[in-house]
């Protein structure tokens, strides 16, 4: 009897599996699987391949790293020489394992195959491997067990996309000797199935397994869920991202769709601006620009910065995995190793601060961030303050009564001032023994953090009234608080005029604001500061993309700017075009200066203009030039996110601006979308 059942639970298993009815993950055993990973907090990232030997120099040209392959269009027979000189006899994993510990990192990701297909174990699909090297020794094994001989979580980064498998498409487009006749695409998945299987069985329990390479057309939604499922009928705790799929918001790396598969979001080479409440993420990084070894590259990122990122990462909530690109011989760089010690440091005093940590409940606070963890009295706020420090650091809101602080690194926790200023509570800090890379204040008070912002705002530029309209928003506008306001730049208190009805306010606007609860000033001064013309009208010389055009040319100038989520509506996108738009100031004025904002999101093919150009008139017919502007920092090394571009030029007297945002054109050779359309994305266009 008891056979029959088993063969029936498993047949019915397998039609679940197979009929895609895989049963939905239940929220409790996605918080067990997740659990160790949201105290961990902080990673290691670790890319090393056959990309290293070369070092990011092909034929003089030294800006390639594990993309060398492709960005040096190196035929693949040519590549596939350097695993004859794979050799890396000073590979040591306890080494490096221990780097990681001492630095305060809690799991460690290595590549086991990166876009370039090479296999960093001993691989029954495939020759392409370490065992086809003189190295001939089992990189994921050793450092498998390194890790778990040092109780240090152990992942696999893995490519879905593969330049060297004969049945991967697409074939990098330069690869036109290449032949594609034989090629099956199903046969690579195949293939990728049975790798998937041998990293996560071969060596033991494997904690998180991070896809990448998703984003080629011939990878979709149905073959992430077949995959998942796989993966899931045989391991149900491995942790895997969300780059299994294929709805990742370029290099944000949130996943854009409901269906969307995978754990957590993977933002790349930036921090969220806020927190992601309900969402698991982790910023990627590297400590210079290059995730692959490069020799040439000297801009590294000082520890202080690396420091400030993961405090920031964790004050919203996410977790920072940050890159080594290791030699070829199998060290680290020696300026990696350095800046790992002093966050080592620095974690040693102040890891409590970081690991088991939730988010803070500040929005912005000016002297550094914030984590919390729950306590019997209530909360445990971690205060991080950037150097250089202030002599007296704000809670702005903090509605909570405080019960002491101190200062984390001292074990006798002398109790530190706290007074309350506007009715929010301040701390004096330590002068005597700050910290330079960020000194760390503990701050016990009773209950869950209860914070009240200042008044929030919306606001935009009515054309026809050439009047800024404001009003209030959000929750601090609650029946029991009265906003009273200014605009004449002095201080907001209750003796001044309540906010009782929308404003209409002529530009230049400085408003001031604040909430009182009762005779009680609580949560900060909020200020808003327009002090510059919008612009009576705006006309475009060509159109923006359908799907990208905003509220139209007016929204150039309504004062309203577009975030990193291009796709929420602000934003006038152009493929392939520049943008050229003429802004009618409705009169003459002395202007001489001009602020514009534009998005990059490399992933989504996003990049900075190619050149800004600013002409000026009176009369809208005979324009004289004010300013031109060349953008040439390489792909890749572009900032992402919201940039703004302000730059100044002689006064003029002028009613008409012509601004002309020049676009790229076409994606540059090292980049996916290689000879695609490049976009522009631009808003809020202001002339001073
Ligand atoms: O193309 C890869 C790149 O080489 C590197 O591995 C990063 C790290 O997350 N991921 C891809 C770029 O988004």
């Amino acid at each position: 009897m008891k056979t029959f059942i088993f063969k029936t639970s498993a047949l019915l298993l397998l039609l679940f599996i197979s009929l895609n009815l895989y049963p939905q993950e239940l929220k409790t055993d996605k918080d067990t699987r997740m659990a160790w990973w949201r105290d961990a907090r902080f990673g290691m990232f670790i890319h090393w391949g056959l990309y290293s030997i070369p070092a990011g120099e092909w034929k003089g040209d030294n800006s390639h790293a594990e993309w060398i392959r492709t960005t040096a269009q190196i035929p693949v027979d040519e590549y596939n020489k350097f695993a004859l000189k794979f050799n890396p006899v000073k590979f040591e994993a306890e080494t490096w394992v221990m780097a990681a510990r001492e630095a305060g990192m809690k799991y460690i990701v290595l590549t086991s195959k990166h876009h370039d297909g090479f296999c960093l174990w001993n691989s029954d699909q495939t020759d392409f491997d370490v065992m086809s090297t003189p190295f001939k020794r089992d990189i994921l094994k050793e450092l498998a067990d390194a890790c778990r001989k040092h109780n240090m979580h152990i992942c696999w980064y893995h490519s879905i996309m593969d330049w060297h498998h004969p049945d991967y498409l697409p074939r990098r487009d330069w690869e036109t000797g290449r032949t594609t006749d034989s090629a099956d695409f199903e046969r690579y998945v195949q293939y990728l199935k049975n790798q998937v299987h041998e990293i996560l069985t071969k060596y033991g329990e494997i904690s998180i397994l991070w896809f990448d390479g998703e984003w080629e057309s011939t990878w979709n939604h149905d073959r992430a869920v077949d995959l998942y499922n796989y993966i899931r009928s045989f391991n149900k705790n491995v942790i895997i991202n969300n780059r299994i799929d294929v709805f990742r918001d370029g290099m944000a790396g949130m996943s854009n769709n409901q269906q969307a598969l995978g754990d957590y979001g993977t933002p790349e080479q930036e921090i969220p601006d806020t927190g992601i409440p309900g969402a698991d993420w982790e910023s990627c990084m590297t400590m210079n620009d290059h995730w692959g070894f490069n020799a040439a590259d000297q801009n590294w990122k000082p520890a202080s910065q690396l420091i400030q990122n993961l405090v920031d990462i964790a004050s919203k909530g996410g977790n920072y995995l940050l890159n080594v690109g290791p030699k070829a011989d199998g060290t680290f760089p020696p300026e990696s190793i350095e800046r790992l010690k002093t966050i080592g440091n620095w974690m040693k005093e102040n890891g409590s601060s970081i690991y088991g940590t939730q988010a803070g409940p500040f929005e912005n606070l000016t002297w550094g961030r914030c984590t919390q963890k729950q306590t019997e009295q209530g909360t445990r706020l971690f205060l991080h303050v950037f150097s250089p420090a202030p002599p007296k650091i704000s809670l702005p809101g903090l509605m909570n009564e405080p019960i002491k602080a101190w200062l984390l690194s001292d074990t006798s926790q002398t109790a530190l001032t706290i007074t309350r200023k506007n009715g929010s509570p301040e701390i004096t800090l330590p002068v005597s023994r700050l910290d330079d890379n960020c000194t760390v204040l503990v701050l016990d008070i009773k209950g869950k953090p209860e914070v009240n912002k200042g008044p929030e705002f919306s606001y935009h530029y009515n054309v026809t009234s050439n009047k800024v309209e404001i009003d209030l928003t959000g929750a601090t506008s609650k029946p029991d608080l009265t906003v009273y306001y200014t605009t004449d730049g002095t201080q907001p208190t209750d003796k001044m005029e309540p906010f009782t009805k929308p404003l209409a306010l002529k530009l230049p606007v400085n408003l001031k604001a604040v909430n009182y609860l009762g005779k009680k000033q609580i949560g900060d001064i909020t200020e808003i500061n327009l002090p510059v013309s919008f612009g009576k009208s705006v006309s475009l010389a060509k159109e923006p993309a359908a799907k990208y055009s905003a509220q139209g040319a007016s929204s150039l100038t309504d004062g309203i700017l577009g975030s990193k989520k291009f796709t929420y509506g602000r934003w006038l996108g152009f493929e392939g075009d520049n943008m050229e738009a003429v802004i009618d100031l409705g009169g003459k004025i002395a202007i001489h200066s001009i602020t514009l904002n534009y998005l990059v999101n490399t992933g989504s093919w996003i990049f900075e203009p190619e050149r800004i150009i600013v002409e000026t008139s009176g009369d809208g017919k005979k324009y004289s030039a004010a300013l031109s502007k060349k953008f040439n920092t390489a792909l890749w090394k572009q900032p992402e996110g919201v940039r703004q571009f302000f730059d100044v030029f002689p006064e003029t007297n002028a009613r008409f601006v012509k601004v002309i945002v020049s676009n790229r054109g076409i994606c540059p050779d090292n980049h996916p979308g290689k000879g695609g359309k490049a976009w522009i994305f631009i808003d809020e266009i202001k002339v001073e």
